[in-house]
């Protein structure tokens, strides 16, 4: 083995190199261009050095890129501040956009990789950041170890160049950490598998009936009564301001955005137990650890529930640096429509006071939403129940819509009737299924210009930990993460083919995928 940090530890999986595939089947999602360049690959070795011209802002970028290399290759790969460029070296530059031609919002980025120099540039270094996950995929899979891998490794990037940018500006993915909590660690981690498919958005189910998760001043029951159950009677759990803090910090390392939810009017079980004030009748429920819905609603009419909002909202705007606070507004079944739209008008209001904007699930589209603010479409276009809310409701609000079709996008959805985990109301759903949509053209009369993004949710009544919840994830969630990054019109036969190459990837990771059938893995 090479010199480096130590010796080469064992438990890193036996895993193919992927040597022989051709670059442009191994990326996911698909850059909107990639040509290969003439001459050999580029390879990291001991004189590899991690080169950062100019602007500081591109450092902290440099140095995660160095880091996640140094720890698997055993490379030194010093980070360089510096605008005199050495030969072999891998270079992170800020460019304006004038100097990028082809690449377009502050996410797009360009890779040019030659024998003699990887260069990577992007206007911001979110920019830099999606180049990043690019370059990782075109490095064998053994990259993404956290420790050092033993020799045999070719660490070579086939000498390519992409020009790529995003198709939309929200690409999200949702954890429900109300129906079963999830620790801090394992966000983070998620957070890290998001980031690897460019996705931007982290959207947290902070409270739901079977538990309140974020800790809120001035009302400590909520976490230390609501937050001590979950889904099956398992003991929850709950971040403080602190962990929140922490979830926020590390996304922001990777340009993620956490979008906080709490669920109201309905979806509220957990917050009328703690508290017996909030209710109508003064009376608390008792707590809930089932997995109905409907059947729990604020008290519309009393003054305190808007204080209690405000309390709720106003802490959480203080907390998050993101534009959204999503209020849910989901299956309010025990909710009157009149009162419905009195509490979202309300809402939206103390929403907006805190200086953000107002996001809900697109029922919320029955009341009257101030501008600036996004409905998320999931029920199917073909209707379901009476008074039913689509898309087309939504923006003939004036809101933006993004997209999270149930029968598409729900990645708690079970794969085929014999999934172990998972529900299957609105499925199952395969991963081609799960692939095969448009976000702009699934509903009619919804126009590209309407759709800020797609996401994926991860509901969680059936799913007890990180470990489940990436079997569910993937194979399906990079599939969502292309709708939202890559242009309109790939194909299924085209897509399973990149898909496969990426399980390697996640091996070396430790998630343990679903092995579909419909995808011919290597
Ligand atoms: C419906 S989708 C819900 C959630 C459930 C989910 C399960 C939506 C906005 N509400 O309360 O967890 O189905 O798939």
């Amino acid at each position: 083995p090479a010199a480096g940090a130590g010796p080469a530890r064992a438990d890193v999986p036996d895993v193919p190199d992927l040597r022989d595939v051709p670059a442009a089947e191994r990326l996911v999602p698909a850059p909107s261009s990639l040509r290969d360049l003439p001459g050999g690959p580029f390879r990291l070795d001991h004189a590899t050095q991690v080169v950062v011209p100019g602007r500081p802002e591109t450092l902290r970028v440099a140095q995660q890129l160095a880091q996640q290399l140094r720890r698997s290759t055993g490379l030194p790969l010093p980070v360089l501040r510096t605008s005199r460029v050495p030969e072999g070296a891998l270079v992170l530059r800020l460019r304006g956009a004038k100097g990028l031609p082809g690449v377009e919002g502050p996410e797009g980025y360009r890779l040019d990789v030659r024998s003699s120099r990887v260069l990577l540039e992007a206007t911001t270094p979110a920019g830099l950041s999606r180049g990043v996950q690019t370059l990782r995929q075109l490095l064998p899979p053994q990259v993404e170890a956290q420790e050092r891998v033993g020799a045999g490794v070719d660490w070579a990037v086939d000498a390519v160049r992409v020009v790529d940018s995003p198709r939309f500006m929200y690409r999200g993915a949702m954890l429900d950490v109300a129906r079963h909590f999830l620790t801090v660690e394992e966000v983070k981690r998620y957070v890290d598998e998001i980031a690897l498919y460019k996705m931007n958005v982290l959207h947290l189910h902070l409270s739901d009936d079977q538990g309140w998760r974020i800790e809120i001043e001035g009302w400590p029951r909520l976490t230390r009564s609501g937050g001590t159950t979950e889904v099956g009677g398992t003991p929850g759990g709950w971040y403080s301001q602190e962990d929140y803090r922490e979830i926020v910090r590390y996304a922001a390392e990777r340009f993620v955005t956490v979008v906080p939810e709490i669920d109201t009017p309905g979806h509220t079980n957990a917050a009328l137990a703690s508290y017996a004030r909030l209710n109508c009748d003064g009376v608390a429920p008792p707590v809930y650890t089932g997995i109905e819905v409907g059947f729990s609603s604020l008290c519309i009419r009393k003054e305190l529930t808007y204080r209690f909002l405000d309390d709720v909202v106003g802490q959480l705007a203080e907390l998050t640096p993101g534009p959204w606070i999503h209020v849910g507004g989901d299956e309010a079944l025990s909710t009157s429509d009149e009162d419905y739209r009195y509490f979202v008008e309300r809402v939206d209001r103390i929403v907006r006071s805190h200086g953000k904007r107002t996001m809900g699930w697109a029922e919320i589209s029955a009341a009257d939403v101030a501008r600036g603010g996004v409905a998320q479409y999931w029920n199917p276009a073909s209707g379901g129940a009476e008074g039913t809310r689509t898309a087309t409701d939504a923006v003939a609000q004036g809101l933006d819509l993004v997209m999270s079709p149930a029968s598409r996008a729900y990645v708690d959805q079970k794969y085929d009737p014999s999934t172990p985990l998972g529900l299957a109301w609105a499925g199952p759903t395969s991963v081609e299924q799960s692939y095969d949509w448009d976000p702009v053209t699934f509903v009619d009369g919804v126009r590209e210009r309407d759709v800020l993004g797609v996401e994926a949710p991860m509901w969680t009544e059936t799913l007890q930990d990180l470990d489940q919840v990436e079997f569910m994830a993937f194979p399906r969630l990079p599939g969502i993460a292309e709708k939202g990054w890559s242009a309109p019109g790939g194909t299924w036969e085209e897509y399973r083919v990149r898909l496969a190459a990426q399980s390697p990837r996640w091996e070396v990771l430790g998630i343990d995928a679903y092995c579909s059938p419909e995808v011919d893995w290597p």
